[in-house]
């Protein structure tokens, strides 16, 4: 749902004011009465002293979108992979570009490599081995809602040949927009597919979105007609194993046409799965994540972002982070707690519904042994630590403002233990490190 927040940029240029609305009734008929137990009072920055420090990774970035930190060249070093919608829209194009440390473990220097171009709104990128050749290759989901009048979704993975990379359509031209994709074996047969959720909004309504499976025949290659899996899910969904059953399922966001918040899709085995609701009373969602032991007890739990402005519509859910506890029977409602504090979105321009919070990630950013959250405010144009103090106690401190519309994820540059953090504007053309200045100390 990143892909939301970029979306409401995009949105911004195109469609009428409705998305963001929220169903008041739906709020009300929420499975689960969420508590604001696990956060406390905010720690409002102090400008320098939000212990952070702003390093420009480029000072034209041509409106970076969502941001991948991986070690892609095998050196131990993270590499940034961030997609641009620059001049996305029914006539121009975004890009995908990699950026490299000159010297890694240097964060202050970065070279540009441009992966792909020509892609209308290209989403989260995701790492994957999608022929099976031992190196990492890309996902790239991408299209949203200012280019689809012109059918701009798809789908496309970039291969890592070694020396370069080889890009293969899988679809291209659908209906449909893609945030994000993932290559799991979701219909049993031994070889691993795509599974990606296609999104739309319409005219008059809140839109739909479903789940498909794009069979693979292996070595890379995939069916290019997606089949049907389940109605619901969307935005920056993930894959992990909700029920301990050894097989892979799904937890998501959902947004357009969205019957709950947040979702989980169980894989019952031979491509036959089930939608359950895990809350419907948070508003539309932007991202859901699987975090082993983020409590350090050992336990599986979710992390959730919604994307709502209350600045807009004062009646709509707050902005906020949740954890979601998986219970013992985790096709019932599952209970959540807020672990954020005065995440707010600004009120939308006219005809570009925008909200808040945007994706979100996970490390431990102080050393001291328990993970913490990233959150970009994404229509509230701050970037947030969601500190844990104590054991599903969060602090919510602002590492930034005037980043407006973008991601943020986590980046150990240095290798230092303290991660630096990559941070994104797309409203405002910026792409910076967010490096922990060593006086701020802990
Ligand atoms: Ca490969
Ligand atoms: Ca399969
Ligand atoms: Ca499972
Ligand atoms: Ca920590």
């Amino acid at each position: 749902m990143k892909t939301l927040l970029l979306l409401s940029a995009a949105l911004a240029a195109a469609a009428p004011a409705a998305a963001q609305e929220v169903r008041r009734g739906e709020a009300l008929r929420g499975l689960v009465s969420l508590s604001a137990e696990g956060a406390l009072p905010p720690e409002p920055r102090a400008a320098a002293e939000s212990g952070y420090e702003a390093i420009e990774i480029d000072p034209d970035p041509e409106r970076p979108a969502f941001i991948l930190a991986a070690d892609f060249g095998g050196d131990g070093y993270p590499e940034l992979l961030v997609s641009k919608f620059a001049g996305s829209s029914p006539v121009g194009s975004g890009m995908l570009d990699l950026y490299a440390m000159e010297k890694p473990g240097d964060p202050r220097k970065w070279r540009k490599t441009r992966l792909a171009d020509k892609i209308k709104f290209p989403n989260m990128p995701s790492l994957a081995d999608v022929n099976g050749d031992g190196r990492p290759d890309i996902l790239l989901p991408y299209g949203f809602l200012a280019c689809m009048p012109g059918r701009c979704g798809g789908i496309e993975w970039l291969e890592n040949t070694g020396g370069g990379w080889t890009r293969h359509t899988v679809i291209t031209g659908y209906e449909r927009f893609f945030h994000r994709v993932v290559l799991l074996d979701a219909d049993g047969d031994g070889i691993k597919d795509l599974m990606a959720v296609g999104e739309k909004k319409g005219l008059f309504d809140d839109g739909s979105s479903e789940v498909y499976i794009f069979k693979g025949a292996g070595n890379g290659s995939f069916s290019a007609k997606p089949a049907l899996l389940a109605k619901g899910l969307g935005g920056l969904f993930s894959a992990g194993d909700v029920d301990g059953d050894g097989d892979e399922d799904l937890v998501s966001p959902e947004y357009f046409g969205r019957a709950a918040s947040f979702a989980w899709l169980e894989n019952l085995g031979a491509g036959v799965w089930r939608r359950h609701a895990i809350d419907s009373s948070s508003g539309g969602g932007i991202q859901m994540a699987l975090v082993p032991n983020l409590y350090g007890d050992g336990r599986l739990r979710a992390v959730a972002a919604n994307h709502t402005n209350t600045t807009d519509d004062q009646s709509a859910p707050e902005s906020a982070v949740f954890v979601f506890g998986v219970p013992a029977d985790p096709a019932g409602p599952w209970p959540g707690v807020k672990i954020s504090e005065g995440i707010k979105s600004r009120r939308s321009p006219a005809g570009g519904p925008q909200g808040a919070p945007g994706p979100f990630d996970w490390a431990d950013a102080d050393g001291d042994g328990d993970l913490d959250i990233v959150v970009h405010g994404d229509g509230d144009p701050r970037v947030f630590l969601l500190e844990q103090v104590s054991p599903g106690k969060f602090r919510t401190k602002e590492l930034a403002g005037g980043m407006p519309q973008g991601a943020a994820v986590f980046c150990d540059a240095e290798r230092d233990g303290l991660p630096e953090i990559a941070v994104s504007s797309y409203e405002n053309n910026r792409l910076v490190l967010l490096k922990k200045l060593p006086a701020a100390g802990k």
